[in-house]
């Protein structure tokens, strides 16, 4: 029965139905599944799919999209539920569109794929200057420091954030990922970013490694 509901979710969420998604997950609480046993029989395995297919190229941003909006019905169900039950959380990531960049699509997968593994996700918007991100450094102590940046002019705020939170000697307690169309792993390389990831789905992953190393 448990592992009927849990498919259906699964589906619900891999096929972006977000009725569905909401639905069957409401069944399942009903009929006494946890909200974490849902969301990482569930909702995770689903996203993790989401995010494998988009990487090979079998899924495009707009059904990534509307994936990420089914799994965000169903957690609106499990959010609140899964701070009662206090389930551990991997780690804490501060996201952000950098200075000068109203680009938010990209970003927001970004984060959507990061809380469906499992990250409590700071999500401080777009066009964010470099000491808002310090601030939120000092008062969230996230692990991953997330920057966006569709713009080839916008790297620049990439740099100037990783120098300000030099400045302001958090450099060394968190880890940067930094990703968008013009980044790459060489750019990545010669800013002193931890990590890039060229999509979401590849982006949860390193996230994961990056607070496991
Ligand atoms: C939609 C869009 C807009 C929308 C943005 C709406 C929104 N809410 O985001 C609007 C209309 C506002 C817009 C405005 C502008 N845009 Co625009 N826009 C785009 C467009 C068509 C799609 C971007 C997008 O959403 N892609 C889909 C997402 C899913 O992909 P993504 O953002 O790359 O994100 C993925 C990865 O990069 C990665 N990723 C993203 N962020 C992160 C972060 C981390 C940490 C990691 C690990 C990974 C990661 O994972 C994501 C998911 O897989 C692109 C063209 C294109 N095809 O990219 C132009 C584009 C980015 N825009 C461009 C330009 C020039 C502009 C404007 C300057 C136009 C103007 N003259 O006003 C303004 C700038 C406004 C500003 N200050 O930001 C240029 C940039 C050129 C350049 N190299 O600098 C592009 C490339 C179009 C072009 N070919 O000329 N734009």
């Amino acid at each position: 029965m448990s592992e009927q509901i849990l498919d259906a979710i699964y589906y619900a969420v891999l096929d972006g139905n977000a009725p569905a998604a909401a639905e069957e997950t409401q069944k399942a609480l009903d009929a006494g599944l946890t909200a974490e046993k849902i969301l990482y029989q569930g909702c995770i395995p689903a996203m993790d799919e989401v995010g494998y297919q988009f990487e090979i190229g079998e899924k495009f941003v707009p059904e990534m999209l509307i994936a990420a909006r089914a799994m965000d019905a169903a957690m609106q169900l499990l959010r609140p539920l899964l701070i009662e039950e206090g389930v551990e959380q991997i780690g804490t990531v501060v996201a952000g569109t950098v200075q000068g960049d109203l680009h938010d699509i990209g970003k927001n997968l970004v984060m959507m794929m990061m809380e469906g593994a499992g990250f409590r996700i700071v999500d401080l918007g777009t066009d964010v200057p470099p000491e808002k991100f310090v601030d939120a450094v000092k008062t969230e102590h996230p692990d991953i420091v997330a920057m966006s940046a569709l713009l080839t002019t916008t790297t620049r705020s990439i740099i100037a954030t990783i120098q300000a939170l030099e400045e302001a000697g958090v450099r060394d307690e968190v880890k940067v990922m930094i990703g968008g169309a013009p980044i790459t792993q060489e750019f990545a390389d010669k800013v002193g970013a931890d990590g890039f990831a060229p999509d979401a789905g590849s982006a949860a992953r390193k996230a994961k490694e990056l607070v496991a190393a």
